[in-house]
């Protein structure tokens, strides 16, 4: 026997002997509360009968998502992915971020059909009926607004929990046929270089998409997570452009015009565009870069007792598959390597894991993503030097939380 393990076996006597509390805060049972001496009241009567469709639990007021309206257009807005009372990668579709221009509009999916036209060798409509008819194929994948995060840019950290600062941000199983499948059926002609996409709600959300994109892996999607679409995420069918940025996965199709330009639409160049420094505005920033966030602990929770402590957050990259995260508890001066939960999947949440103990000391708890490509997540001061001061969207900074000596945790700049 290794000195370590004699040393380690000493210690749990001497803990169990002095019936200490673990490190894991679980409580010791008395005799009586013993699983053998006690009859749970659940087995005295039937529990509650079937539902054609479940709901979640209604004797609490959470994880619920937030809801930012715009005050000035009715229906423009977000609501916020409660990314700090999730776990694992899949967003369940109730919880899912929102972002509507104009509200959501009803539907009649029966009269419904996503028109191709443009420079095709034909015009078609395709029936939600048609659609099915074709080989299906899912892709688990985030979506993230380009504005996800902008209150990182603010001068002073907002002090709200995690998911109403970056739950613009949620991952599904998305699934339905491929574009590229109903472009070649359509016959798209030598000089096709765009694709025009129309939306049928309010907003007119119009946005262009370069050909090689949408032959690539984009799906005309039908189904989230299992079930067909609900209306705040598109239904009859939504374009998923994994990686991109959100604006260009429209919802509520309408059709698509193959052409030699972008149409230059209002999203395609006021919205979603960052202005930098010398007024030169970025065009067509489609990719989302490498990013992450400590999901637990953060802002709103407070630590309950010192020792273990798993801290644990969402990555997620444009680019590919994330390679590595790492986590620091002294804001930034040293950094560890967190554990990747299986499986890493391309262009999808990825959650990281790193085991910690907290001994009521300060701490500044921060993560750091790696995309396959080599691309690394900036500090705030870099990106603000490299964005420039007119910069709104498409922040990937890395955000701090820091622990106080109470356990209560707070957004913070370092
Ligand atoms: N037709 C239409 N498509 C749209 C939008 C919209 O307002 N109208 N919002 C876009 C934006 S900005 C984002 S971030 C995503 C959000 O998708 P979600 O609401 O399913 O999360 O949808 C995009 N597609
Ligand atoms: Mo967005």
């Amino acid at each position: 026997m290794s000195d370590g393990n004699d040393y380690n076996r000493r210690k749990f006597i001497k803990n169990a002997a002095l019936g200490a509390a673990l490190a894991s805060g679980a409580s010791k049972l008395s005799a009586d509360e013993t699983p053998a001496s006690v009859i749970p009241d659940s087995w005295k009567k039937p529990g509650s009968p079937f539902s054609n469709y479940g709901q979640p639990r209604t004797d609490r007021s959470s994880p619920i998502r937030w809801i930012s309206n715009n005050q000035v257009v009715p229906g423009d807005g977000v609501s916020w992915s409660p990314l700090h009372e999730l776990e694992g990668t899949i967003t369940p579709n109730g919880l899912h971020f929102e972002r509507h221009h104009n509200g959501v509009p009803d539907i009649d999916a029966s009269q419904w059909e996503l028109k191709i036209a443009g420079l095709t060798q034909r015009a078609l409509g395709f029936s939600l009926d048609v659609l099915r008819r074709f080989p299906m194929r899912s892709k688990v994948a985030f979506i993230e607004c380009g504005g996800n995060s902008n209150a990182i840019y603010r001068r002073n950290p907002v002090q709200a929990a995690c998911g109403y600062i970056h739950g613009l941000v949620s991952c599904a199983e998305w699934t339905g046929v491929s574009l590229g499948r109903l472009l070649e059926e359509a016959g798209v002609q030598r000089s096709g270089k765009w694709v025009i996409v129309d939306s049928l709600d309010a907003a007119g959300v119009t946005i262009s998409l370069p050909i090689e994109k949408a032959m690539d892996d984009v799906i005309v999607a039908l189904y989230q997570n299992g079930e067909p679409l609900r209306s705040e995420h598109g239904y009859p069918a939504r374009l998923l452009v994994p990686g991109w940025e959100g604006i260009v996965n429209i919802k509520w199709l309408g059709s698509i015009t193959v052409s030699d330009r972008p149409v230059m639409s209002k999203f395609d160049t006021v919205s979603y565009t960052d202005l930098h420094a010398n007024g030169i505005a970025e065009r067509f920033s489609f990719e989302m870069k490498v990013k992450s966030v400590i999901t637990s602990p953060s802002p709103g929770q407070t630590l309950k007792g010192t020792g273990f402590q798993e801290i644990s957050g969402l990555a997620w990259t444009g680019n590919g598959m994330i390679s590595r995260v790492e986590v620091s508890t002294d804001g930034g001066a040293s950094w560890r390597e967190a554990a990747l939960q299986e499986p890493v999947l391309n262009k999808a949440l990825t959650r990281f894991r790193l085991p910690w103990s907290w001994e009521n000391t300060n701490a500044v708890l921060q993560s750091r993503a790696y995309d396959q490509s080599g691309n690394v997540q900036p500090t705030r001061a870099m990106l603000l030097k490299q964005k420039g001061s007119n910069a709104y969207y498409h922040n990937n900074a890395i955000t701090s939380w820091a622990v106080a000596e109470t356990g209560a945790v707070s957004h913070v700049y370092v």
